[in-house]
């Protein structure tokens, strides 16, 4: 697939607000700051499709982004903002719920992280929560351009033994230098038919 035509619809603030229709659907999770939404720019190929920002944490929205009237991309509240108080806290641990739970639309999810740290305990904890709920999961490496191709192919490794992830499964992309499209391309057109 290509992505010809992105359209941002809506933020949703609240179960009531999600949108249920026959398009499927793909969610991106991973802690703030760690790529969502340079993810969506990148492959919309559009620099202000979703905003970004280096003070994140503010908005616990779900943000629904219709790529060619094929399917949505959804961006989820980023997790494990120090900043936000104990109440949004909560707020983001029932959005999220709410979107995760029972919802047949939902295809795969990609879970960024940051190629140069290892999964935190929220992350891990993510993991798990979508694989209790079967949801298939893809992982995104994102700000690859950080580090050399062989610290990134060491990562990988890395990353693949201690989540017991399969390698296929991981994919590295640069925001910044536009890799990683064709890749996330690919694995589209298998989970969305
Ligand atoms: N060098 C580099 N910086 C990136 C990349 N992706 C995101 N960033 C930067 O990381 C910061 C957080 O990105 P953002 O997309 O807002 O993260 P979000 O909170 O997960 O949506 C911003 O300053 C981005 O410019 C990347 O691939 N390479
Ligand atoms: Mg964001």
């Amino acid at each position: 697939m290509r992505f010809i035509n992105a359209k941002f619809i809506k933020s949703a603030s609240k179960k009531a607000e999600f949108i249920q229709d026959e398009l499927p659907q793909i969610s991106i999770v991973g802690r703030s700051n760690v790529g969502k939404s340079s993810l969506i720019n990148l492959l919309t190929n559009n620099s202000k499709m979703a905003k970004t920002s280096s003070t994140p944490g503010r908005t616990r929205l779900v943000n629904y982004f219709n790529i060619n009237n094929q399917f949505y991309l959804v961006d989820l509240p980023g997790y494990g903002f120090a900043k936000a108080s104990k109440n949004t806290t909560s707020a983001w641990d029932s959005i999220m719920n709410d979107y995760f739970v029972n919802n047949p639309q939902l295809k795969l999810t990609f879970l960024l992280l940051d190629c140069r740290l290892m999964p935190t305990q929220l992350d891990l904890q993510m993991l798990d929560y979508l694989a209790g709920l079967e949801i298939p999961v893809v992982i995104i490496l994102t700000k690859a351009d950080k580090i050399s191709r062989s610290e990134l192919n060491l990562a990988i490794d890395k990353i693949s033994k201690q989540l017991r992830f399969n390698k296929n499964r991981i994919i590295a992309t640069s925001a910044s230098k536009k890799q990683g499209v064709e890749q996330i391309a690919a694995i589209l057109d298998e989970f969305i038919k």
